[in-house]
């Protein structure tokens, strides 16, 4: 049996908004999200990142946890209205301070820090101004990137600039299940657009201000497979693929945006006055972060069931595809449960760019899982989950790919954006009345995997 490099990074990933509370603490602002949350309709139940798992206060237990289990890094997201609250102008040293905190925390326990600057907390002035769908908020990224960069850089293992800018554009601003909540159909490829160009201008700001931190980007890919050999259900396949992959990997690793895609969505004559940007967007990266839950099986639509184009979607230019379901085990999103995708869809990123180091920024399940009598979690099914996609990761190595790590999602039960409190996807269970934290089956059976591979 292949063994993992013995560098091999093994954690944890969390994100700001879905863990820490204290949204009116010293000096932080609104976000996108916060105001997402508290338009009635939007999140499940009414919930809020308010308090959350009140992390900002407990992060110190939080991350004596991960020593406890094991991990050598810890993936967590600064809060951009925490440092810049207005998203440009005034930095607010607080809230710096706080994340130094925490890194520093994390190196006192051996667990290295892993930053993502962006994972959806936009500061609300700058979605009043238009948001992604404005320039002007690429350009803000990259000062708040370069401030964060040259206050912490010297306690930051590694950088990631942007979180799955998929969702964000297509999520955000075409399903509008997500902050900013806007359907807006294909103009969401122009806030893909700026976001990519957010990401590219950051890097540069990052290596102007110096260091030996390696930089990159966090991408949710999709394994995409053509329910038949059929001449329509391979095209079906090519325009998800299209807009869940290659619209973002073509660009930041190619330097060139998939015709295919600009041409199914109408957007080439945009795309074509911005060319200009490649050069930025595709600034070289140290390394590519892969976020990864599930495959996706899709067919052409039979006569009378393609999806109305003017319902939202978030695969606007994909309206003529339907997901086919194959009958494998759904976790309790209603995600099919392929690990196997996982080994696909990092050789998909393998051969567009060879040699560029590859992790697994998340990858995890939700279940609802129970608090037993004994006061122990038993949560077969993440742990299975897990455990299958630990394997995936196994045979991505034996076949040679360069994967340097895996962060399992999420260290603790979370906000889960549109779904609240309802979905828990942690390895570590959180009551919301006591804030009470108990680590699951799931978490004891990484800490012993961990273990056992670092031998
Ligand atoms: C990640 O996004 C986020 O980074 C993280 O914050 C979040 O908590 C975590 O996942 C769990 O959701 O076509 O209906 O089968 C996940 C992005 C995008 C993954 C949609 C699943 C397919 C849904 N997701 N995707 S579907």
């Amino acid at each position: 049996m292949t063994t993992f490099p013995a560098d091999f990074v093994w954690g944890t990933a969390t994100a700001s908004y879905q863990i820490e509370g204290a949204v009116a603490e010293d000096g932080r602002r609104p976000s996108t999200w916060d105001t997402f949350a508290r338009t009635p309709g939007k999140v499940w139940n009414g919930d809020t990142g308010d308090v959350a798992c009140d992390h900002y206060h407990r992060f110190a237990e939080d991350v004596a946890i991960m020593a406890d289990l094991g991990v050598d890094a810890y993936r967590f997201s600064v809060a951009w209205p925490r440092v810049v609250p207005e998203g440009t102008g005034a930095v607010n040293q607080a809230g710096l301070d706080f994340y130094r905190r925490v890194a520093e925390t994390c190196l006192e326990h051996g667990v290295q820090p892993y930053v993502t600057l962006y994972h959806w907390d936009l500061p609300q002035p700058l979605e009043d101004a238009g948001g992604w769908l404005s320039r002007s908020t690429a350009e803000a990224f990259a000062e708040y990137a370069r401030i964060t960069h040259e206050a912490l850089g010297d306690v930051i293992g590694s950088w990631i600039t942007l979180n799955e800018p998929w969702c964000s554009a297509l999520l955000g601003y075409a399903a509008g299940v997500h902050a900013p909540g806007q359907q807006l159909g294909t103009r969401s490829l122009e806030a893909a657009h700026h976001l990519l160009l957010g990401h590219g201008l950051a890097v540069q700001a990052m290596r102007a201000d110096g260091g030996e931190a390696p930089l990159g980007i966090t991408l949710n890919l999709h394994a995409v497979r053509a329910a038949s050999d059929s001449e329509a259900d391979l095209e079906a396949a090519r325009r998800y693929d299209g807009l869940g992959n290659r619209l973002f990997l073509d660009p930041l690793l190619r330097g060139a945006y998939p015709e295919d895609v600009l041409a199914d969505t109408g957007t080439t004559e945009w795309f074509a006055e911005r060319s200009d940007d490649l050069a930025t967007i595709a600034e070289p990266i140290d390394f590519i972060g892969i976020n990864y839950y599930s495959a996706h099986t899709v067919a052409a639509p039979e006569d009378g069931r393609f999806s109305d184009p003017s319902l939202p979607t978030p695969t606007p230019g994909s309206e003529r595809v339907v997901t086919v379901d194959t009958g494998a085990e759904k976790t309790q999103m209603g995600w099919e449960i392929h690990p196997d995708g996982l080994v696909d869809v990092l050789a998909q990123v393998h051969a567009l760019a060879p040699g560029l180091p590859l992790y697994v920024t998340e990858n995890g399940s939700a279940w609802p899982d129970e608090v037993g009598p004994d006061g122990r979690v038993e949560d077969e099914d993440r742990r299975r989950y897990l455990e299958a996609h630990l394997e995936a990761c196994r045979e991505a190595v034996a076949r040679g790919l360069p994967l340097k790590g895996y962060f399992c999602w999420s260290l603790l039960d979370n906000f889960e954006w549109a779904f609240g409190y309802d979905r828990r996807f942690g390895i570590v269970r959180v009551d919301y009345e006591t804030q009470q934290r108990t680590v699951k089956r799931s978490g004891e059976f990484y800490r012993d995997f961990v273990a056992r591979e670092r031998g």
